[in-house]
């Protein structure tokens, strides 16, 4: 039978931040406009008007019309009506994101390897013992041998965040949700917040919280790198994860499968050169010798990249994801524009040869566009024209991401060109959100703000499936991500996905056999099941994550 989207009044669940956009989408099959309520706790009308005939949504294929109350300007807790359908309750008000935007970043201290959970911060539930620290069963990750015949060295790669619902490491997007975390609290910084106090060990030392959770992933990092003396020093490695794929449910502590480290890749090379240079300049005020460490470890691997400018990492492959890219000229691009950025160097400016472009936006293959975001942070290091030029160009960008917003059935800023929906398409929205947000900061138009925080709607349940996509908030919210210790639904023992973790999204590639048992013939952006099978729909992963804790620092800032 049909699966059940909920009501056909989609709103955020979350709510609606007072001096934000405030927009609703309603499924329905007629075309005239209709009148719509808006209902306090208590069932009054406070509000109401008429609805805007939209059409069919060719992402959904729903046929939807549009609401905007974003006069109303009362706190509270509402509902949304036409006719007889009633939305899920949200709130009107001014701090809704503090809660979320310290959860998605908390998301990370769970998500830690090498180090004991601990209930103190995260409840009983929670809690679990350290994964891969050389205990038994674990045979990782103090000493990591080489995959088979690539290399005759083992490595200390403790540490670091999994990737996602597996136990692998990969440098790749591990760095980018590190750079993610970093550049939140750049710009958090440069606007007069700290950031928000988060339950972790290290909370109550003098560094910023988002400093000290982004540094547990910059160290692995930096171990990941060929130490000198052997081939290929100056290197990193693409990866580590277990010899075969492991079922779950399965807690790290349990993992007892042999773990390897893959070859040095140019791309991870680039990325710790990338998230290097901007380790260095953020941690310079908090933590001199941390900075140092990544800016000579940064350096270093620019180098080295340099000397070995194409290895790739292999397609396919056995127990972990490929995160494959045949192409780092992107990567050269951004590490390039990091490198400039704190250094100042003129020699690195020649080698960013990339920027911005609305149909790439930004993921952990896709790295050109972060060369423009790495010099919006470091604005004194360019000339008055060619800053025009970089404001010019991100404008550009965030007004074809307010054009898709604007002209979809359910506003995302997301909108391939070819129509299908990727893996991860939720951080694809929240990406493309954060260039909207990094675009109002640069010109102050509000448009860029508004599209931005609506974005947000998409990912908190206006959308094709009635879903908050976002554990723990909305009334209907993902539940079942795949994740071998948050597993729920597999051994009740176990728990839910912690609040704040961002599922990846509708996929319409149906890569795995839940999706593709329950999905066939799906619409792209319904293409979603709540299972913890569903990989290709329904994981979460550092790098989502980290996209989501950006976004609702800003917007929790915009109250
Ligand atoms: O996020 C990755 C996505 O871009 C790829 O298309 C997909 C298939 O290669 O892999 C995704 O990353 C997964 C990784 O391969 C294994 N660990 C979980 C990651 C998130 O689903």
């Amino acid at each position: 039978g049909f699966p059940d989207y909920g009501s056909p009044v989609r709103v955020n669940q979350l709510g609606y931040l007072t001096s934000g956009p405030k927009r609703a989408t309603y499924v329905t099959t007629q075309s005239t406009a209709l009148d719509w309520r808006l209902l306090d706790s208590g069932d009054k009308i406070v509000a109401g008007g008429k609805t805007q005939p939209y059409g069919p949504d060719a992402a959904s294929g729903d046929h939807v019309q549009l609401i905007d109350f974003g006069d109303v300007r009362t706190r509270g807790t509402f509902r949304l009506a036409v006719g007889d359908d009633l939305s899920e309750p949200f709130e009107i008000g001014d701090r809704i994101y503090s809660g979320l935007r310290r959860d998605a970043l908390e998301y990370f201290y769970n998500n830690r390897s090498g180090i004991e959970i601990e209930a103190e911060y995260v409840g009983p539930q929670y809690a679990r013992a350290a994964g891969h620290l050389g205990v038994a069963p674990n045979k990782g990750d103090t000493s990591v041998p080489c995959l088979p015949g690539t290399c005759d060295h083992s490595l200390d790669v403790r540490g670091g965040w999994y990737d996602a619902g597996d136990h692998g490491k990969y440098v790749v997007n591990g760095a980018l949700a590190a750079w993610q975390l970093l550049d939140l609290h750049e710009r958090s910084a440069a606007h007069g917040d700290r950031g928000v106090a988060l339950r972790i060990p290290e909370s109550g030392n003098s560094v910023p919280d988002v400093l000290d959770e982004a540094r547990w992933e910059v160290d692995f990092v930096l171990r990941m790198q060929v130490p000198p003396g052997r081939p290929f020093a100056g290197m990193v490695h693409h990866k580590i994860h277990d010899h075969k794929w492991t079922g779950l449910p399965l807690a790290p502590a349990a993992d007892p499968q042999q773990r390897y480290l893959h070859p040095p890749s140019t791309a991870a090379t680039l990325n710790l050169a990338a998230v290097g240079a901007r380790c260095a300049r953020v941690y310079a005020s908090w933590d001199r010798r941390l900075s140092k460490r990544c800016l000579t470890a940064a350096e270093k691997a620019w180098d080295a990249a340099r000397r070995h400018p194409a290895l790739y990492a292999p397609d396919g492959g056995e127990g972990g994801g490929a995160y494959d890219d045949t192409k780092v000229t992107d990567e050269f691009s951004w590490a390039a524009a990091e490198l400039f950025a704190t250094t100042g160097k003129g020699f690195y400016k020649k080698f960013v040869t990339t920027t911005l472009k609305a149909a790439d936006g930004f993921s952990w293959q896709e790295t050109g566009g972060l060369a423009d975001l790495a010099l919006a942070r470091a604005p004194h290091r360019l000339n008055p024209h060619d800053e025009r030029e970089l404001v010019r160009r991100i404008s550009s960008v965030a007004d074809a991401y307010l054009t898709h917003l604007g002209t979809q059935g359910y506003a995302n800023p997301y909108k391939p060109a070819d129509g299908e929906y990727v893996w991860g398409s939720n951080s694809g929205a929240a990406n493309n959100a954060m260039i909207l947000a990094i675009a109002a900061d640069l010109t102050g138009r509000t448009s860029y703000r508004s599209a931005a925080l609506e974005s947000l709607d998409y990912l908190l349940g206006r959308n094709a499936v009635g879903l908050s996509f976002v554990t723990g908030y909305g009334e209907r919210f993902s539940h079942n991500q795949h994740h071998r210790f948050w597993a729920h639904s597999l051994n009740p023992a176990l728990p839910s996905p912690y609040p704040g973790s961002l599922a990846g999204g509708p996929n319409s590639g149906l890569q795995d056999p839940v999706a593709q048992r329950n999905l066939q013939g799906c619409a792209p952006a319904k293409c979603y099941v709540d299972e913890i099978g569903s990989y290709s729909t329904n994981e979460v992963a550092v790098n989502w994550n980290s996209a989501l804790a950006w976004l609702t620092a800003y917007a929790d800032q915009q109250s």
